[in-house]
């Protein structure tokens, strides 16, 4: 008995050990860039809280640059009222001809849907909103969002799940974000002029502080440092997501999810584009279908 039991003991040790080492740590991951003490790293680096009220909100940024990535994040999102406030979670190089990917979490009115809002942009230009309800209350829990960016598409997903795809259509003459490397920014604001119902509904201040959770910031990345790519000098890592495709079954479920909770994309909205849709939205795959 006290075999097993010191066994256990030295097996629970080794594994919380481990969680530890994989999850990553806030205070050598990232850094907190504003909001005058409103952003805060806790429980010795596993959790990182930001928080609004009426004189700041306040945001964070890696301290790595990566050139392809796959990264994940647990956001557990502000809770009750939260109409008004906007939670960014996105990747963006620096200079006037940006790329960015983002998500955008649009608060609500106690019990109405917070809005995912994502965009993609590259070489400066965005305009291409695609926006989601979710199939879950994001403020009741943590859960997972990640971007997928390799050298064949952006993708976005939820608790692993695919709900946007970005594809690399150089070839038909899109950009591709793939020559600037990006940093991972979060920050949580005030856009009560249009995040909730398009600026109807304003932030209640009597409500604040608001507060957004971080946990387990997870990179399996090309970090880029002094011009050379990590992915370049090391086989170690497990690079699996460099290649990474959507297969059926995941082609399926990012179906599901823009069939059922898409209720917004820029590429059905032919009021906005009288010119013609952006040429990404027409292109056809052949390779796809
Ligand atoms: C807020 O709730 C309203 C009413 O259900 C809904 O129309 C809207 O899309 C929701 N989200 C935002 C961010 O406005
Ligand atoms: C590695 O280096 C080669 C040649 O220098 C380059 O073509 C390739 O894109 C690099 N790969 C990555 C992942 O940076
Ligand atoms: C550059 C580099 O990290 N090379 C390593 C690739 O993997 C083999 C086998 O694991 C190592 O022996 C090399 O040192």
């Amino acid at each position: 008995m006290a075999v097993f039991s010191c066994i256990n003991a030295m097996v629970a040790l080794v594994l919380a050990f481990l969680m530890v080492a994989v999850a990553g740590n806030f205070y050598q991951d990232v850094d907190v860039m504003w909001g005058d003490g409103r952003g805060k790293i806790l429980n010795n680096g596993q959790l990182l809280t930001l928080s609004l009220d009426k004189a700041s909100g306040s945001g964070f940024q890696s301290k790595n640059q990566y050139l392809y990535g796959k990264i994940d994040m647990q956001i557990k999102l502000v809770p009750g009222n939260s109409a008004g406030t906007v939670t960014a979670y996105y990747l963006r190089s620096e200079g006037s001809f940006w790329n960015e990917i983002d998500f955008e979490f649009l608060g609500n009115l106690s019990g109405d849907p917070y809005v995912v809002h994502t965009n993609v942009y590259t070489q400066g230009k965005g305009g291409r909103e695609q926006q989601f309800y979710l199939w879950f209350d994001p403020t009741a829990d943590f859960h997972t969002y990640s971007f997928l960016w390799n050298p064949a598409h952006v993708v976005f997903y939820v608790d692993g799940r695919p709900i946007r795809e970005f594809k690399n259509l150089e070839s038909a003459g899109v950009e591709y974000p793939k020559n600037q490397p990006m940093r991972l920014y979060s920050s949580l604001w005030n856009a009560d002029d249009w995040a909730t119902r398009g600026g109807l509904v304003k932030t209640d201040w009597s409500q604040a502080p608001f507060t957004a959770s971080f946990r387990n910031f997870r990179v399996n990345g090309c970090v880029w440092s002094n011009g050379v790519s990590s992915c370049n000098s090391s086989n170690s890592s497990d690079k699996a997501w460099l290649s990474q495709e959507l297969d059926s079954t995941n082609q399926k479920r990012l179906k599901w999810v823009q069939k059922n909770y898409m209720i917004y994309n820029y590429c059905a909205d032919v009021k906005r584009f009288p010119q013609g849709l952006p040429l990404e939205c027409t292109v056809r795959i052949r390779t796809n279908s």
